[in-house]
């Protein structure tokens, strides 16, 4: 059963990749931003795991997956995992574990661009220090208990 299944699974990975009709490039692209899929976006892919985990562990996760948490530095990319996480509060790969309210990327990259909900981060009862977007479902991200299990988004290059 499991073989037959493979096999259907394979023949449809053939049919895709020799298909020259631009019409049917065009779907499978578009089939690559299906929750569960890397999918690209400004120069970086992204995934949305929707199983619930602690911060470190996604990040653990996306390394296991080839990447790491993802890195926003930009509206634009803030609203396409917005759109990409179903709006569910999710991590991303900003922290002030390291020291409380210095925030940094989890690749080191400089800060270009934050979207904190208003009074936040607020490092709330004093163990607040990852990020989750879509806080509470608004545009805007919260510092909240990385040891929360929480859905969350991963990019690679
Ligand atoms: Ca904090
Ligand atoms: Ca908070």
């Amino acid at each position: 059963m499991n073989l037959l299944l493979l096999g259907l699974i394979f023949g449809a990975g053939v049919t895709m990749t020799t298909a020259e009709d631009g019409t049917k490039a065009k779907r499978v692209s578009r089939a690559l931003c299906n929750p569960g899929t890397w999918c690209p976006f400004g120069g970086r892919t992204y995934i949305f795991i929707s199983v619930p985990r602690p911060w470190a562990f996604a990040q653990l996760q996306c390394q296991s997956l080839g990447g790491s948490l993802a890195v926003i530095q930009n509206r634009e990319t803030n609203d396409f995992l917005r759109s990409l996480s179903s709006r569910m509060d999710s991590w991303v790969g900003f922290s002030d574990a390291q020291l409380d309210g210095v925030w940094l990327w989890i690749n080191s990259e400089r800060i270009r661009f934050t979207n904190w909900c208003r009074a936040e981060p607020n490092n709330y009862g004093g163990k607040q220090d990852c990020a989750v977007i879509n806080y509470n479902g608004e545009n805007c991200w919260d510092d909240s208990d990385c040891t929360t299990p929480r859905p969350y988004v991963c990019e690679r290059k």
